[in-house]
């Protein structure tokens, strides 16, 4: 087994930091990042590709030198180039990166005057005051740094969905293919969907449960064995993600899977309802005294205790069993009732592909429709539209349009909301799109009081559709801005105004908690990959995912509405 997609695009990324935190050509840097986006987005395992023949360098942003290092890594499972670098830069800079408020020029500063590589260095030097003497570092940079070690140290025990993906459904593969394997299942936070994993819960129902566990610690990614028993084993792969694998009779499956999907609140409640009846619930069953009374699937555990089958994604104690009870679970969202991306990039802006080939994308993913919503002006490091070039870009889709067919391109734009809340383009241009995302971009330190003002004055622009990523949060990296969330959904209400359910796997913004409490607030969303090529509207999936943990049904969605319909609704 060769690396994955995803760990060849670690290095390339991992690559582009060093170069960056060496001060090389930028250029060159651009080089290895667009290199990483493109085989993180393949779609196709890149060992089959090179297996096959084809030819790497048509692929986007994949020249000769790139295609080179790809077999080089595929061969040999290093970059030698990567590894000069590190021999000459100090570990641990590169984690750095991951500060808001650092970039490599000012980590480079910190290595060079202090000799910091850690977040523990960084943190002391911050706390003593010795920081400041360094130029341009003043008391709210340094505020930011502190607040930004947190958040790392505690991002660093998580791994995002869509990082352990990968990992996840190639161990599910490697063991299903093992002699013998009944069943294979994910459990655990990855069933559920969360948006970060702790660790993988990996169930198997096998005739020989030795031989798979022999056959489990040989998996290729595993770093250290930490545990290795019959029924139940640990290790480490060499991501740091821990995986759990346990071995269950096949009589026990549904229980042991109802139990390890979790979530533990949620088994708590089950546990207890199981109690009232006079019964004790576990891993292997359900029981009465010594008597297995059944749990051989979790449909069946559920009807006994008078349940309509709860889907893992409501699993957190947040009223699921009461719904339950009373048979009015929502129907979830399914991938497929998606009929089109409202919020995607092009090359006019910060994008990578044509709006052709954007629209070419979306109709093989089978939808009806996209929206073009490129930035607006103010956003100047994504060469934002003016007004000029925004109509521009409209005549341009009206002729696309005339030319397209299976798919209809909407005119929108992902207009800023200035500091005071007014829109980057005037009205008299945003009344003649489509549709009209609204986002924030800069000021994310304004007060909870001036941060909701400012929003709720965006929201009443009559133009105005759609809340872009509302709470502006990044995973590990950035917290969401200080808001009064439930003015802004009142007014979201009250305005007709949409909130996205933005499915970048580093932004999943909204969080699934204010889904679930905008949602009861009557609240309509759409979910928009914000693509900026087109392999990335495949974030839909992540989502649904988000979405579905936040009760949401086809009907609370605007984008899986018919064109038609979608165009009455973005009337306001
Ligand atoms: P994670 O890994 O932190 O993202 O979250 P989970 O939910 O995967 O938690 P994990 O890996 O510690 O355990 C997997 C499942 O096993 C968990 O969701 C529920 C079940 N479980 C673990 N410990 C307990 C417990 O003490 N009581 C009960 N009822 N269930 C537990
Ligand atoms: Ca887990
Ligand atoms: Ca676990």
């Amino acid at each position: 087994m060769a690396l994955s997609n995803s760990e060849i695009a670690d290095i390339f990324n991992q690559m582009a930091d060093m170069l960056e935190i060496k001060g090389e050509n930028p250029f060159k840097v651009r080089a290895y990042r667009n290199a990483a986006r493109t085989v993180q987005n393949l779609g196709k395992s890149l060992e089959d590709l090179v297996e096959s023949g084809m030819d790497l360098t048509k692929l986007p942003g994949i020249g000769a030198d790139l295609s080179d290092a790809i077999a080089e890594i595929l061969k040999t499972r290093k970059f030698s180039k990567l590894e000069a670098l590190k021999k000459e830069l100090p570990p641990g800079l590169d984690k750095l990166l991951s500060i808001e408020g650092l970039g490599p020029k000012r980590i480079r500063q910190l290595y060079d005057t202090f000799g910091i590589t850690s977040l523990e260095e960084l943190a002391e030097a911050a706390k003593s005051g010795e920081i400041y003497s360094l130029k341009g570092f003043g008391p709210k940079l340094v505020e930011k740094i502190l607040k930004g070690i947190q958040l790392a140290k505690k991002a660093g025990r998580r791994f995002r969905f869509d990082v352990a993906k990968p990992f996840a459904e190639e161990l599910k593969n490697y063991l299903r293919s093992f002699e013998g394997v009944l069943k294979v299942e994910v459990a655990g936070s990855y069933r559920r969907r969360k948006e970060t994993v702790g660790d993988l819960d990996i169930l198997v129902v096998a005739k020989n449960w030795e031989a798979v566990t022999e056959w489990f610690v040989k998996y290729e990614k595993i770093k250290e064995v930490v545990s290795k028993g019959p029924t139940r084993s640990t290790v480490i792969l060499r991501n740091d993600l821990q995986v759990d694998l346990r071995s269950v009779a096949k009589e026990s499956y549904g229980s042991a899977l109802h139990y390890f999907t979790g979530s533990k609140a949620h088994n708590i409640k089950i546990r207890k309802m199981a109690i009232e009846k006079g019964w004790k619930i576990n891993e292997y069953g359900v029981f009465e005294k010594e008597k297995r009374l059944g749990g051989s699937t979790e449909k069946e555990l559920y009807e006994m205790l008078g349940l309509h089958y709860i889907e893992p994604e409501l699993r957190e104690d947040r009223g699921e069993i009461e719904a339950a009870l009373q048979g009015n679970l929502p129907r979830l969202v399914k991938l497929n009732d998606i009929r089109g991306d409202l919020h995607i990039h092009t090359k006019w802006t910060d994008g990578h592909a044509t709006i052709e080939q954007m629209a070419e994308a979306a109709k093989k993913r089978g939808y009806d429709y996209i929206a073009v919503t490129d930035h607006s002006h103010h956003l100047t490091v994504a060469k934002g539209l003016d007004e000029k070039r925004l109509r521009e870009q409209m005549e341009l889709i009206d002729s696309i349009n005339e030319e397209l067919e299976g798919i209809t391109v909407l005119k929108g734009i992902e207009c800023d909301i200035l500091e005071d809340g007014t829109m980057d383009l005037p009205d008299s241009v945003l009344k003649e799109l489509d549709l009209v995302i609204g986002a924030v971009h800069y000021k994310f330190n304004f007060s909870k009081q001036e941060q909701t003002k400012r929003i709720v004055k965006a929201l009443q622009n009559r133009y105005l559709n759609i809340l872009a990523h509302p709470t502006g949060r990044i995973i590990g990296h950035r917290n969401a801005y200080e808001l009064e969330m439930s003015e802004i959904f009142r007014v979201c209400k009250n305005e007709g105004v949409f909130m996205e359910i933005n499915a970048q796997p580093e932004r999943l913004d909204l969080n699934d908690i204010y889904i679930k409490a905008a949602k009861e607030d009557g609240i309509k969303f759409c979910i928009s990959t914000d693509a900026h090529d087109q392999m990335s509207l495949d974030f839909m999936e992540y989502g649904v995912n988000q979405a579905r943990r936040g009760w949401v049904e086809k009907e609370d969605l605007v984008n899986t509405k018919s064109v038609e319909e979608l165009k009455k609704v973005l009337k306001r």
